[in-house]
């Protein structure tokens, strides 16, 4: 298989890719990282010295890849099958990019820094990075759902890679901040990105290990159940 993909089934960020992946048709063979075992956490930062996952390896050109866009699209440029992720504007490719470092910066990684404050020790916590976090995802979900007011797909016509970004940053952070109310839009939004094939296929795949999610006690049972 010339694709390899370093990722863990949980791993939000992964998710995003394997949604680009899934769409797109891609074959690629899975190598799931795991960071309490000592082989594989020292394999796994040999390629990829942030330590920081997913990591593509393309075999045949020797390519090896982290950060989930530029990883996505190198598939779009490199193993196109069904690919779209980018549409050929580049006015519009500008869009698709934009939104997904929105949703990276202001929902994915506040998401993750909510998340984090779980794992830390008792003397480490930082409430105050916390509250931060919260403030950022309230203000760009207010954001995003003027900006979903008249649209489908988050940048472009047809499902993109802003839409590949979205899908994790709304997944978990719709458990760790959830959307109120006066979300409709934004609401609406979530539920055609998780009734896509590509979306219920990484949410299937993860439910295993949602048991090991620090907040696994407001997942909602419709996803842990499936
Ligand atoms: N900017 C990176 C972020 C990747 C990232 O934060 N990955 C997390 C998993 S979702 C990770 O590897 N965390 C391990 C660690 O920080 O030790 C991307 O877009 O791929």
């Amino acid at each position: 298989m010339t694709l390899k993909l370093y990722m863990h089934p949980l791993s939000s960020f992964c998710h995003k890719v394997l949604v680009a992946l899934y769409e797109n048709g891609t074959s690629f063979e899975s190598v799931i990282v795991d960071f309490s075992n000592s082989d594989s956490r020292a394999a796994f930062f040999e390629k990829s010295p942030m330590g920081k996952m997913p990591v593509l390896q393309d075999v045949e050109s020797n390519v090896i890849l982290p950060e989930s866009s530029i990883i996505i699209e190198y598939i779009n440029i490199h193993h196109p099958v069904h690919c779209g992720l980018l549409p050929q504007d580049a006015g519009e490719q500008l869009q698709v990019r934009l939104w997904d470092r929105f949703f990276d910066l202001y929902i994915h990684q506040p998401m993750q820094r909510i998340v984090g404050e779980r794992l830390r020790p008792e003397g480490s916590l930082d409430p105050h990075g916390v509250s931060e976090a919260h403030a950022t995802i309230d203000k760009a979900y207010g954001v995003l759902e003027q900006h979903l007011a008249d649209r489908q797909w988050v940048a472009s016509p047809t499902f993109s890679m802003a839409d590949c970004a979205a899908v994790p940053a709304l997944f978990y952070g719709s458990i760790v901040h959830p959307f109120n109310d006066d979300l409709r839009n934004t609401r609406d939004y979530f539920e055609r990105l998780v009734s896509r094939h590509s979306v219920k296929r990484v949410i299937d795949e993860a439910r295993p290990y949602f048991q090991y999610f620090p907040y696994r006690e407001t997942m909602p049972p419709r996803f842990l159940q499936g």
